[in-house]
């Protein structure tokens, strides 16, 4: 399997979240990803690629892929926000921008119709929450990993039975216009949607984060031609709490085309895996021709903000289950904050993704 790792996450690096009334160091850090990179050097899985972006060409295809699941508006929003933030106050450069004021666009009758020109409330229009913090290099690495998933995507199009973006900062908490849960692009968004463009008919996304990937269904809601699926954490007590409901189907053209499979916190393997083999089926019984999973290794028993309890030798079967789908498959990097075991736990998946895969 190609992995298509990304040199300038260490760019996106945030120094706080909010939790609780206090700002906390950030679970979301550049050693995640050093550690995954580090034991693909310890378990080779294939070669170790990085997108050149540097040709005018590759750089317009992925800001038109960017442009195919983000609305042009939020993207512009993104590319000049840390040059905003600075010119509020200089002084604003030694420190994050975290969001603090929200329209809460559904209640309270406040208006979306209209932007302030102020950054400050444009950071919360454009946000879900106070926990992804926007810093001097997010939108480089941002942009640099939705590279990656593009990549990933473009070498599964050519005939690879697999690739995996490994890139941070993860994006399945992004949705058409906004940030949130550490999340900026929507990098399985750009891979699906990449897949459709590229010819493949009917995708379907599996995300296996710990978290309900609110901003992939968010994307694909009203639509046919791909399929959202996710196992998560009961949203009536986990993040991200407003959606991942089993009730929510999909709308209009969309309908039956989006499943959640909530999981109470303290879930383990044996519930966790039935959970599995039921996003599964609903994946075959769509008729999906490819699959994009976006890997969070937050499930495991020591992630210190997440409730279930899988352990590293679990990985390896998740991987072969996902490859018992028979489908060419994109990988995106997503959470995983014990950062010590992410690598083992993200190369265990891929690694038994690649064994039962193997002809
Ligand atoms: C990609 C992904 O996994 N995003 C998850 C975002 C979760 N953000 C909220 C986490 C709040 C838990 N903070 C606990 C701090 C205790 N020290
Ligand atoms: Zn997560």
């Amino acid at each position: 399997m190609k992995t298509f790792h990304n040199p300038e996450h260490t760019r996106h690096v945030g120094q706080h979240e909010m939790f609780r009334g206090k700002l906390v160091a950030c679970h979301e850090v550049p050693a995640r990803l050093d550690h995954v990179l580090a034991e693909l050097q310890r378990r080779p899985l294939g070669p170790l690629l990085t997108p050149d972006l540097t040709s005018a060409p590759a750089s317009t295809a992925l800001d038109a892929a960017l442009a195919r699941v983000h609305s042009a508006d939020y993207l512009a929003f993104l590319a000049g926000a840390w040059a905003e933030w600075v010119a509020m106050d200089p002084a604003n450069a030694h420190q994050d921008a975290l969001p603090s004021v929200w329209p809460l666009p559904h209640r309270h009758g406040f208006r979306t119709d209209r932007l302030p020109s102020n950054f400050a409330a444009r950071l919360g229009a454009y946000s879900f929450d106070s926990g992804s913090p926007l810093t001097a290099g997010t939108w480089v690495a941002a942009r640099a990993g939705a590279a990656c998933a593009l990549a990933a995507t473009q070498a599964v199009l050519a005939g690879e039975r697999s690739a995996f973006a490994l890139t941070r900062p993860p994006g399945h908490h992004a949705g058409p216009d906004f940030f949130g849960g550490y999340c900026f692009i929507n990098n399985a968004a750009v891979a699906a949607q990449a897949l459709r463009d590229g010819g493949v008919s009917r995708v379907a996304v599996l995300d296996v984060d710990y978290h309900h990937g609110n901003g992939t269904q968010t994307i694909f809601y009203e639509r046919a031609d791909v399929l959202t699926v996710s196992l998560h954490g009961d949203p009536a007590t986990e993040y991200p709490f407003f959606l991942g409901h089993a009730d929510e189907r999909g709308a209009g053209a969309g309908e039956g085309c989006n499943l959640n499979l909530p999981l109470p916190r303290g879930t383990g393997l044996a519930t966790w895996r039935a959970a599995l083999d039921s996003a599964l089926q609903a994946v075959a019984d769509f008729g999906a021709q490819a699959l994009v999973v976006p890997l969070g290794l937050d499930t495991f028993a020591g992630d210190p903000i997440s409730g279930f309890t899988l352990h590293s030798a679990d990985y390896l079967g998740i991987g072969a289950a996902l490859a018992g789908a028979g489908l060419p498959t994109v990988f995106t990097f997503e959470g995983g904050y014990a950062v010590d075991e992410v690598g083992v736990n993200a190369v265990n998946v891929l690694q038994g993704f690649q064994h039962a895969a193997a002809p």
